[in-house]
């Protein structure tokens, strides 16, 4: 049976040994509890680090840590002190977290660290490969394993990778910083489908596939030669009714059930009863902007002293990372910044900051988002913010107010929260007088808009949601697959042809016989191409048509003395052997000096681009232009063209990285009708790569043989992947 794995740095599991005896409890935090829900409703394994350096543990133990894990349906992947040094604190986080967050100030980029994360990369692949099979689905995680994907795929090609990442993925003037950027992104390609928090994410690792691969992108699907991959954004939701339910548990506990630390905060409340309890919580992290919070928190008990005394930030900052340096030096300025602010504002009844430098049992979480009604979570970047969405689930009574950093993933799904940039503290300190003195109306209003989302796109809705788009790129793929040339099709066309008494061959040219180049004039015919269809064109039984978007000159100057018919321009010039070009419909061409002015325009502002006048059309090439730049500008000129064609009989279309402007009702299907009209063909075959084409395989008689090279949806009968499929196609037919 095929099955599940889920792919992870570590595995859900903190273990524990002390006296040889192994201590495991599931372990907290965004992706653990988000993933043991798929874990345990598929039948699944998970593979990661256990948490243990492989050269800290005897043979003995090593055998107990796999069964123990064995039970919990984990694999363990082993890792070294050393890999864990230079992989984890080394390259995944003072390199890619720091860089991927913006802050580029605290991103290093050290050789070994690099040979480390890709060495660690390819032990997981390993004893991923090992335990993997075809038809399995594998969902990686996260900014550790960047390149395991394409270490899969590479090997087993037929097994099903989605890959999620927690963190933003930052915009291309970010990320092309990284010396190694063009790995960590073809690594990630090596998935089937890639997931982001927010549309945000996924359009700047689009950017980057385009400026680095060069790679075209439909819509959300990238084309890899053979290969399609999609990404999309899947905002990752939490087990709502987890929290919820907690929280009224938690109303309905009686005074002895309660836990110490709501005790004194029930304590305080009934001492101080109008007082405010702020609640942050996050791991230690610079990205979480916690000096910053302080800062403003400062700011506005001296903006409005009417609060001293009336306002408590309830702080828990969860250690994290310790051994890297940044996060040691910002230990030491928030301990400091807390003292600090204690000192000056505390009075005999009151601290304004109740700081907690450790992690909490999850009961006392909901101590905290119960009893506070106010959060406020302020980080610089953040991925998501899973605590955002645990607060407002903790909210039985609908009761408080959430205020958000506009940098935090979440703000996509809870804009009714009060939302605030973390760097202006003027604004903070404004909105938490706003947050103590909203009215409970609209405390409610707000938080049941939120609520009603949260609990409808759950982390069980993330994951299905997730693990469907993954089954559903397979399902397109099998549709390529059934449409992929193999041999056996191709020894039907064969036998067909050595039948057939009369044959025509329509054959687009760029992207079907000859591959793109930069610039047209580049893609010329080489000799192995002419000599191909001198052979097929000398045989009497055969016509050969060169059916193209071309212009006739070049098509002259290349073909004007061969034996092949000559179809150019999408239909308009036809040129038999021998004989010269005529019109195969009359057209008007007056349009033309109108036009010409808008597209030199577009030529003036795109660098890189250029125009092709051809006699019935004019074609914009924007191949060489800036890949982001020339999409934006494509759709300008489209729209701009759209406005002026209208009662002229005039169509516009769009090819691969071009947009030409003709005559409309002239297109290659209507051309290739009108050749084969009246005359009895017994063997027809069309081939072609992009969507001109797509007229000639809808136009041309049922029992002809359609291919289009490229994965593509299309009307053809059958895909090649390049034009070097469609030579040896062709070889084969004169053989
Ligand atoms: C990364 C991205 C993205 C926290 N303290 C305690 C505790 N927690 C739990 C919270 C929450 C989780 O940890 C933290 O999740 P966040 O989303 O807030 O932040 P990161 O850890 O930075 O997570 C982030 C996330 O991945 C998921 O994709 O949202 O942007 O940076 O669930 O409840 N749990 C317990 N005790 C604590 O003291 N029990």
């Amino acid at each position: 049976m095929n099955k599940i794995i889920i792919v992870s740095n570590r595995l859900p599991l903190n273990i524990k040994i002390e006296d040889n005896e192994l201590n495991i409890e599931p372990s907290v935090g965004g992706l653990a509890t988000g993933m043991r829900s798929v874990h345990n409703a598929y039948d699944s394994k998970w593979i990661g680090w256990t948490g243990l350096a492989e050269d800290n543990l005897s043979t003995v133990v090593k055998k107990k840590v796999e069964l123990a894990i064995d039970a919990e349906n984990c694999i363990g992947v082993p890792l070294t002190n050393k890999d864990v040094d230079l992989y984890y604190f080394g390259f995944s986080n003072k390199t890619i977290w720091p860089l991927f967050h913006y802050f580029t100030e605290f991103a290093e980029f050290k050789k070994d660290h690099w040979n480390a994360y890709y060495e660690v990369n390819q032990k997981f692949a390993d004893v991923i490969t090992k335990h993997c099979k075809k038809g399995d689905t594998i969902w990686i995680h996260d900014y550790q394993l960047l390149l395991l994907p394409k270490m899969i795929k590479d090997k087993c090609p037929g097994v099903s990778i989605g890959f999620f990442l927690h963190i933003p993925f930052p915009s291309y003037e970010v990320f092309r910083i990284l010396p190694w950027r063009t790995e960590l992104i073809e690594g990630m390609l090596g998935a089937d489908l890639i997931g982001f928090h927010t549309y945000d994410y996924e359009r700047h690792f689009f950017s980057s596939v385009r400026r680095l691969l060069g790679y075209e992108i439909n819509f959300n699907k990238i084309n890899i030669n053979t290969r399609i991959v999609k990404a999309d954004s899947f905002p990752m939701g939490i087990d709502y009714d987890k929290f919820h339910n907690a929280a009224i548990q938690h109303h309905n506990k009686s005074i002895q059930d309660k836990s110490d630390i709501q005790q004194q905060l029930d304590k305080h409340i009934l001492n101080t009863p109008d007082i405010k309890l702020i609640l942050s919580i996050d791991r230690l992290d610079y990205t979480k902007g916690i000096a910053k919070r302080l800062h403003a928190f400062e700011y506005f008990l001296e903006k409005y002293p009417e609060f001293q005394g009336k306002a408590s930030l309830v702080m828990l900052a969860v250690p994290s990372r310790a051994n890297v340096d940044q996060y040691q030096r910002m230990k030491s300025e928030i301990d400091e910044l807390v003292g600090r602010i204690n000192g000056k504002f505390s009075t005999i009844n009151w601290s304004p900051i109740w700081y907690f430098y450790r992690s909490f049992p999850f009961d006392n979480l909901i101590d905290l988002y119960t009893s506070c009604e106010i959060a406020l979570l302020t980080p610089i970047r953040d991925g998501m913010n899973l605590v955002a969405k645990e607060f407002v689930a903790s909210k039985v009574n609908k009761k408080g107010v959430l205020i958000l950093s506009e940098m935090a993933g979440a703000v996509k799904e809870m804009s009714e929260a009060l939302l605030i940039n973390p760097q202006n503290y003027e604004q903070i300190a404004d909105t938490l007088k706003k947050a103590i003195q909203m009215p409970e109306e609209e405390q409610i209003e707000r938080n049941t808009i939120m609520q009603k989302r949260l609990q409808r796109y759950n982390i069980d809705r993330w994951a299905s949601d997730f693990l469907n788009s993954l089954n559903k790129v397979q399902e397109d793929k099998a549709k390529y697959i059934a449409k992929k040339m193999n041999p056996s099709i191709e020894k039907k066309i064969k036998t067909n042809y050595d039948k057939a008494e009369k044959r025509i061959l329509f054959l687009d040219y760029d992207g079907t016989l000859v591959g793109f180049k930069d610039k047209p004039v580049d893609a010329a015919p080489d000799k192995e191409l002419y000599e191909i269809l001198d052979q097929l064109s000398t045989n009497p039984r055969n016509e050969v048509v060169l059916i193209s978007g071309r212009d006739k000159e070049t098509f002259t100057k290349w073909f004007g003395n061969r034996n092949y018919t000559l179809i150019v321009e999408h239909g308009v010039w036809i040129k038999k052997p021998d004989e010269n070009w005529r019109l195969i419909e009359q057209m008007k061409i007056d349009w033309k000096e109108n036009i010409k002015p808008v597209f030199e325009f577009y030529v003036d502002r795109t660098p890189g681009s250029f125009i092709e006048e051809k006699n019935y059309s004019f074609v914009w090439h924007y191949r060489k232009a800036d890949p982001e730049l020339g999409n934006i500008r494509a759709n300008e000129l489209k729209f701009d063209l759209s406005g002026l064609i209208s009662n002229h009989n005039l169509e516009i279309l769009e090819g691969n990285k071009v947009i030409e402007i003709k005559n409309s009702g002239i297109n290659k299907g209507r051309a290739a009708l009108h050749k084969i009209n009246n005359t009895h063909y017994d063997f027809i075959l069309g081939m072609g790569d992009d969507w001109t084409d797509e007229y000639l395989f809808q136009d041309l008689p049922a029992k002809a043989y359609t291919i289009r090279v490229g994965l593509k949806n299309t009307l053809a009968k059958y895909n090649v992947n390049t034009p070097e499929d469609v030579r040896r196609l062709l070889k084969n037919l004169i053989e």
